[in-house]
């Protein structure tokens, strides 16, 4: 091409919180995940990236990537994938209709930010991915529907798929090697259930000491409790996890939510050498919202944790005293409690 035009677009992505926990995976290329997995995904306007994706003859020559005013290698094989599977679809679209201009063939220049501080000690790398794909896509005007950009932002980061709806999100494992059917899909919109709360209480704002890449990969090497997980206890609350989503079942929705953090860290503590994500502030957590269910007579919060020790508690808006109250109060007495809160809920959509 000879002139040295900017095309861009732009788009944002949701970060989401998984209620049925991915934890390994059964091929690390395409990462394809040992078991299918839920999540909500949180407001926009607390957690997001925004994603502006251009190109031009006048870029380059190598693909560039800002996160956050820094530059990002993108050398690595996941961005290289996505980048690839994106190109490859442009092209296509090229191919059928010579007078699109040939934009597969450009350098792309990225560039992204999260409106949440990287301090904060949240994982991104979901959102990050889920808004470079429909960056991209969007920049390529591909006629992709969610799902199916959900099948390139996975190889960029598994839980990446499930940022691509708003909402209640699966990521359904799929059973093919080429990985086609592994892909997220819309359980429920948010409109579905908008009375529901998310509040993330950072314990630690540090970066965690085993990622969840490695983690995960250690973890189906070497615990014995792994199988049973991927085989029989995730299956059964993913079934459960969806029904009680479908009829806004919150007893239901928390308790299985709850059980799901606690054998996703049961499984790390079996794994050998151990892994610890959870420390004594978020076992405190543990114990308050125990109590706040106690009191209240009925399960009016749920607990989670990933790869780390921040909680998410999750609750019905008419509860929103009775749980963040009651756990501001509670936690902001002990130390290693930064007192920091995140307040989200599940979108209207994305
Ligand atoms: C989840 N986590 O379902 C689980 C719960 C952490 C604990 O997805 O290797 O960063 O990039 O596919 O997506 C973290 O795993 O791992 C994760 P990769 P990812 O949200």
């Amino acid at each position: 091409m000879s002139d040295n035009k900017i095309y861009q677009a732009s788009t944002t992505a949701p970060v989401n919180i998984a209620v049925v926990k991915y934890w390994g995976k059964r091929d690390a290329k395409l990462n394809l995940p040992t078991n299918s997995s839920v999540s909500v995904t949180l407001s926009q306007s607390d957690l997001r990236t925004h994603t502006t994706a251009a190109c031009s003859a006048a870029f380059g020559p190598e693909d560039t990537l800002l996160l956050n005013s820094s530059p990002q290698d993108v050398s690595g094989a996941r961005t290289q994938a996505c980048f690839r599977e994106l190109r490859a679809l442009r092209s296509a679209l090229e191919s059928a209709d010579p007078s699109l201009p040939k934009l597969s063939s450009l350098p792309l220049r990225i560039v992204s930010e999260n409106n949440f501080p990287t301090a904060a000690g949240l994982a991104s790398s979901a959102a990050g991915f889920a808004a470079l794909v429909r960056a991209i896509a969007n920049l390529y005007e591909l006629p992709s529907s969610p799902t199916d950009l959900s099948r390139i932002a996975r190889q960029g980061s598994g839980s990446a798929c499930r940022s691509l709806f708003g909402g209640y999100v699966a990521w359904q494992m799929g059973s093919k090697e080429d990985g086609s059917d592994s892909v997220a899909v819309e359980v429920a919109p948010a409109s579905h259930w908008p009375t529901m709360r998310a509040l993330i209480l950072v314990v630690s704002a540090e970066k965690k000491g085993v990622s969840s890449t490695s983690g995960m990969q250690i973890t189906v090497a070497t615990s014995e409790l792994f199988q049973r997980r991927a085989e029989v206890v995730v299956p059964a609350h993913m079934k459960a996890m969806e029904k009680a989503i479908l009829e806004k079942d919150f007893e239901t929705f928390a308790k299985v939510t709850m059980m799901e953090s606690n054998s996703f860290h049961a499984t790390c503590l079996d794994t050998f050498p151990p892994i610890f994500y959870l420390n004594d502030v978020s076992r405190a957590a543990i114990r308050v919202v125990e109590d706040i269910n106690k009191k209240a007579g009925k399960t009016i919060a749920a607990y989670t944790f990933d790869a780390g020790p921040n909680a998410v508690i999750y609750y019905e808006e008419e509860n929103a005293d009775a749980v963040a109250g009651t756990l501001k109060s509670a936690l902001g007495e002990l130390d290693g409690w930064q007192g920091r809160e995140i307040k989200a809920q599940s979108t209207e959509g994305v």
